[in-house]
């Protein structure tokens, strides 16, 4: 018997590539759902069942859940931190997605459900210095986390633990730590770090530009994840037996500047740095630490920063020399 599997956020940069992994394969049916008008589906599969709906709407949720049986949740108004600083109230409303989706997973029997989590939920008081220990995941209590889109996220990952214990759905969740690739947002507003930087360099150095603006110092730190990776991890933890919450992140940290410094080696042209204090800037620094994950999954990333920062170099630099339909990873206002 094939199992119907749903993606939520299908349209989306997360979403599509989980999709893309069930497209062809014969053991199931693939049923995608996203807010977006199709033609501003980042990838959009014929062989799918393709929604464009309002998750946080009750009767869609209820719609999209019908006869399937495993439920992939990365549906939520999100985006980098010029996005979810300046966009707390929708980030939040993403909570009807979840709980909507909960509610109709139990409702419609479906046998396993998937949140995507962000590493946004960690304390803030830990990412406090540039260089900081890799965020274990019990370093999310006691909770302070990112004003908006972190409480959403820390609110939902626990209505997927009550959700099993009270009503038995077996639930899966992870914290991404800022994931990037191709086939993500690199302008318009949503943007995060790794593709906005490309994107900078790219248009420097294509319009012979000496500068480009930098948000913060330069010195706050992160870790950043490879698509590839991500998708591999996100299936790890669901095929496991494991409900615990997992970093899905890497452990390379780097400051802003030298990620930069890797994206000028690649690109093969040097900027100079107008660092714009007023930006948003988020936490000074952020890392994960993955050795529960390693112990229980056997999950760690394959990719390096600078392998990683290559291929999306390359993808965004595509698009912007002509590359199909660009505005569908770059307009920040379609999703309400
Ligand atoms: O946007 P982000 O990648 O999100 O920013 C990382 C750091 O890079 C910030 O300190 C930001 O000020 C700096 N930065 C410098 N220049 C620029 O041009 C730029 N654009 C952007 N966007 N940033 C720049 C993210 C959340 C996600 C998510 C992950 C989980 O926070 O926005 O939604 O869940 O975290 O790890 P970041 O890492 O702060």
């Amino acid at each position: 018997m094939k199992k119907k599997i749903l993606v939520c956020g299908a349209g989306g940069f997360i979403g599509g590539h989980l999709a893309s992994i069930f497209k062809d394969d014969k053991n199931y049916e693939l049923v995608c759902a996203d807010i977006k008008p199709k033609e501003y589906w980042f990838q959009i599969f014929d062989n799918a069942k393709n929604f464009s709906l309002d998750l946080k709407e009750y009767e869609n949720t209820l719609k999209v859940t019908k006869d399937v049986d495993y439920i992939f949740n990365f549906a939520c108004n999100m985006g980098g931190m010029g996005f979810i600083e300046n966009n707390k109230a929708e980030c939040m409303l993403s909570v009807l997605v979840n709980t909507n989706l909960l509610r109709s997973a139990i409702e419609n029997s479906c046998k396993k459900y998937f949140f995507s989590s962000s590493a946004c939920v960690y304390n803030a008081l830990k990412q406090k210095q540039t260089f900081v220990s890799g965020l274990k995941e019990t370093d999310a209590y006691p909770a302070d986390p990112e004003d908006g889109y972190g409480w959403e996220k820390l609110f939902s990952e626990r209505m997927c633990r009550h959700f099993s214990e009270d009503f038995g759905l077996e639930t899966r969740v992870v914290r991404y730590h800022n994931i990037y690739g191709p086939q993500g947002t690199f302008d318009g507003g949503r943007e995060k770090a790794p593709a906005a930087l490309c994107r900078k360099i790219i248009l420097a150095k294509k319009n012979n530009l000496k500068q480009i603006d930098v948000w913060g110092d330069g010195e706050q730190t992160r870790s950043f994840l490879y698509i590839d990776d991500c998708i591999k991890g996100t299936l790890d933890v669901f095929n496991s037996g494991f409900s615990d919450v997992f970093n899905v992140g890497s452990e390379e940290q780097v400051s802003i500047n030298q990620m930069i410094e890797m994206i000028e080696e690649i690109a093969d042209y040097k900027v100079k740095r107008n660092y714009q204090l007023d930006k948003p800037k988020g936490v000074r620094g952020r890392s994960s630490d993955n050795s529960l994950i390693e112990k229980n999954i056997g999950w760690k990333p394959n990719h390096s920063l600078k392998e990683g920062l290559t291929k999306t170099y390359k993808w965004i630099n595509d698009q912007i020399e002509g590359g199909t339909n660009i505005d569908k990873f770059s307009k920040s206002n379609i999703v309400k």
